[in-house]
């Protein structure tokens, strides 16, 4: 059974259980429901970057930090298209474009709109991720083609104003019920290892298990601590809380697609193998995520190989 009514005191019981009794939990409902030997590979590629008016304390991206990052302007529809063709020769199914910007403006939209017409055309799932939409906006890029789009709650109500000031929990609740609404599928997870508490991530996870429908995919991205921003002193998180975090996940949103997301680089292949079986079955392939670097398509199939794991267009659901 689906259930949308989480209340804080259930997804705490169950981040709070004995470690191998909520591995086992979560594998069962993961096995039940997908082959633990599919993931999909999702590929990421920044459109615009750098340079933005935000101040979300984990991101190289915003201007207000001295990251070193070279800033620039939207990629052209034709360096989009080659980037997608790219990602399809690693074996990605799924194409993210992202963008640092707090909102695009109508013609930015347009311009997305017409790489993710051509991106759909080679047969790539099409992803964006470009902050907040108005309800024309989702519907512009809806119309377009766009399979999904990646909005983040990033973490807790409670924690959120401690790592970003410039935009509300609100505004992030209105922008998804936008895309929703266009009939776009959401792409809608969080980050841990910011500083937060398990009751931070059992506030996130509450957040997205009592979205109706839950999210198609929920991205789980490990804090990558990048010199010059605010965390990035910040103490690694312990890994067997990251597994915990996918664990409950799987047991709050049954059916959709956990990405194991950012923060591969700085984790074990023996924490990431705890994580799939965990029930993660999506991961980004490719050197790079938007700015920093991924773990890298020799690896990655050095270890699926070892796993026995392949990638998959879409992991089957069973049931
Ligand atoms: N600018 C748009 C926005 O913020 O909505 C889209 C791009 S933004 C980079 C997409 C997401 O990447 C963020 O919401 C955050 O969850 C994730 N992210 C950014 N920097 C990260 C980091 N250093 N470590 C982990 N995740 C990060
Ligand atoms: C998501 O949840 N993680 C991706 C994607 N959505 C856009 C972004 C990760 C970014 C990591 C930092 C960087 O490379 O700039
Ligand atoms: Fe800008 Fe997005 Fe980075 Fe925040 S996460 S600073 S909105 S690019």
């Amino acid at each position: 059974m689906i259930h949308h009514d989480w209340t804080y005191a259930e997804v705490r019981e169950i981040l709070d259980r004995p470690f191998h009794d909520l591995l086992a939990d979560a594998h069962r409902v993961h096995n039940d429901r997908f082959d633990p030997n599919e993931i999909e590979g999702a590929s990421l590629v920044s459109i615009k970057t750098g340079g933005c008016s935000e101040d979300c304390a984990y991101c190289p991206q915003s201007a207000r930090y001295q990251t070193g990052l070279e800033t620039r302007a939207l990629l052209s529809t034709e360096e989009i298209v080659a980037a997608a063709r790219d990602a399809k020769a690693v074996g990605a199914t799924r194409f993210c474009m992202g963008a640092a910007w707090r909102s695009p403006t109508d013609k930015q939209v347009d311009a997305v709109a017409a790489a993710v017409r051509e991106v759909a055309a080679l047969e790539l799932q099409t992803c964006a991720t470009l902050g907040m939409l108005t309800p024309a906006q989702a519907a512009a890029l809806a119309t377009a083609g766009l399979d999904y789009y990646n909005h983040n709650l990033d973490t807790s109500p409670e924690f959120y104003g401690e790592v970003i000031t410039t935009r509300t929990y609100d505004d992030r609740l209105a922008t998804l019920a936008n895309v929703r609404a266009a009939g776009v599928s959401l792409c809608c997870g969080g980050i841990v290892g910011m500083g937060e508490s398990r009751k931070d991530r059992a506030g996130l996870l509450r957040q997205l298990a009592t979205m109706d429908p839950h999210p198609e995919s929920v991205p789980i991205n490990l804090l990558v601590q990048v010199p010059g921003t605010p965390l990035e002193d910040m103490e690694p998180l312990d890994g067997l809380e990251l597994v915990r975090t996918v664990a409950a996940a799987r047991l709050l949103m049954p059916h959709s697609v956990v990405r194991l997301s950012a923060g591969r680089e700085s984790m074990s292949d023996e924490l990431q193998t705890l994580c799939l079986h965990a029930g993660a079955n999506s991961i980004f392939l490719g050197e790079k995520l938007l700015t920093t670097p991924n773990a890298g398509p020799n690896h990655d199939q050095q270890l699926l190989e070892k796993l026995g794991v392949r990638l998959t267009r879409e992991p089957v659901l069973h049931r």
